[in-house]
């Protein structure tokens, strides 16, 4: 993997005349509006996740790749060096500027993500970066599940990097930064979006564990080719509470199973660690999670009885969520199963790629879960989901955090064409999206992209 500080030609990052274009026009959209040339450029790409959903937030292992579709940033110093400005190529989105001692994250806007990147670098460095000038142009379709905020975060921090000189900085340690800046505003991710967005190699999926966040490269089937297909219900996470409430429901599992089991809940807040703790695999941490935990819903004040914590250390566990009831046994199930598929996608991977049908298959159970014990799947993405099957996909799933956004369909490379035919014919079609516009935003096949890097300006 390249040093993440250094300068790369935009011909040897996209393979398309179409990205040396739109970066020419970013350019020349950042001339009309500052005045000068940028000092810098830098890109962070979107991801899509192959197996592990939901699972990154309680410490498990996630198989995402990077893809092509990116946020870009152009972006100079400030000539004062005290404002930071936020605008966007796409007149569409509001500007936004302040001074650069003012910068906090108080509202869900397109330039939060900006900030929060900007913040996640000040706050590690422990100094602000300078003023800047910055205009973005992003082309992760929104609220897709393909982690556009997160490649506006990473691209953001990279940028605050780069000008504070701070060339020191590995890309796991950008990764952990953006994870954690990310949740100013909002979410309670895992951090698989921003370590992919880091750490992408071209080609490969990438296993990335957490804590601390550590890639192990992974070589997928040549035989196969992995297509997004977005079901146009777009789902926008920071504003629900319904992915907090998931996490929160998570740790609660964790810390019902270690009290059950006579440990120390207040040690053990994740279900990854309470495995490693008891030195159990993810196959007897669900044979654990059925003995230990009981179908249907908890109440709170069923679980703060098992804990023996009063109202305001469960208000500190559950954090962001505002669930009233949780169903802890279902969450769990479906987080135990997702752990062993990921590993048994991994192990088919390496040790017998011919088997894409045991990889279909994980893809297939995967969502099942995710519909069935996770409840973040809705009708368009099962419909979506058994259209892909039915074209011809080994497997397909719901990709990301669900309740809308994309899919993702493991595909033989031989039919790639005509199964992008028939779903469009069978998706799309009905909805009066035309096939040119279904296949150019919509509909796509997706290979692993490297990750996030400055690129030279230029001349
Ligand atoms: P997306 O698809 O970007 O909403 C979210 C989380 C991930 C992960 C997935 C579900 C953030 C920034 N991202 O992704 O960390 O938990 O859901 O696997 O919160």
């Amino acid at each position: 993997m390249s040093n993440l500080f250094e300068e790369r030609n935009i011909e040897d990052v996209y393979d398309s005349s179409g990205d040396h274009t739109r970066i020419k026009n970013l350019i020349s959209k950042f001339k009309q509006k500052f005045g000068e040339e940028p000092g810098f450029l830098v890109r962070a790409p979107g991801r899509v996740n192959l197996i592990g959903e939901h699972v990154d937030y309680c410490g498990f292992p996630v198989l995402p790749i990077a893809i092509q579709q990116d946020v870009v940033i152009a972006g100079r110093a400030d000539p004062s060096d005290r404002v930071l400005t936020v605008s966007s190529s796409n007149d569409s989105f509001q500007e936004y500027s302040c001074n650069i001692r003012d910068v906090q994250v108080t509202e869900v806007k397109w330039y939060s993500y900006v900030l929060a990147g900007y913040l996640g670098i000040a706050q590690r460095i422990n100094s602000l970066p300078p003023g800047l000038q910055l205009m973005v142009d992003g082309t992760v379709p929104m609220s897709a599940g393909l982690s556009s905020s997160s490649a506006l975060v990473c691209a953001s921090a990279l940028m605050s990097a780069l000008f504070l000189k701070e060339e020191t900085l590995k890309r796991e340690a950008m990764a952990e930064i953006c994870a954690k800046a990310e949740r100013y505003v909002g979410t309670e991710g895992g951090g698989m979006d921003q370590a992919i967005s880091f750490l992408g190699v071209k080609g490969k999926a990438q296993l990335i564990n957490f804590n601390p966040v550590r890639c192990e490269t992974v070589s997928l089937p040549d035989s196969v080719t992995f297509v997004v297909a977005n079901c146009m219900v777009n789902k926008w996470k920071a504003d629900g509470t319904d992915f907090n409430n998931r996490v929160a429901e998570c740790r609660l599992a964790a810390d019902v199973i270690a009290t059950e089991l006579g440990l120390d809940w207040n040690h053990i807040k994740k279900l990854q660690p309470l495995m490693v703790a008891t030195n159990m695999t993810p196959k007897e941490l669900l044979e654990s999670v059925e003995e230990h935990l009981h179908p249907g819903a908890y109440t709170k004040d069923e679980i703060m009885g098992i804990l023996g914590v009063d109202d305001s250390t469960f208000a500190s566990i559950i954090g962001k969520s505002s669930n009233e009831v949780f169903r802890l046994y279902d969450r769990a199930v479906h987080v135990a199963g997702e752990a062993s598929r990921v590993a048994e996608f991994r192990r088919i991977c390496d040790e017998n790629p011919a088997d894409i049908q045991g990889l279909g298959r994980l893809i297939d159970e995967s969502h099942l879960s995710l519909k069935d014990k996770y409840n973040v799947s809705i009708e368009e993405l099962d419909n979506l989901t058994q259209i892909c099957r039915d074209a011809g996909a080994l497997g397909s799933r719901l990709v990301g955090a669900g309740f809308g956004g994309c899919t993702i369909s493991m595909v033989p490379k031989e039919i790639a064409d005509e199964f992008i035919s028939q779903v469009w014919e069978a998706y799309y079609k009905p909805l009066n999206i035309s096939f040119e516009e279904a296949t150019s935003k919509h509909l796509f096949v997706s290979s692993p992209c490297a990750g996030a890097c400055v690129l030279k300006v230029p001349s």
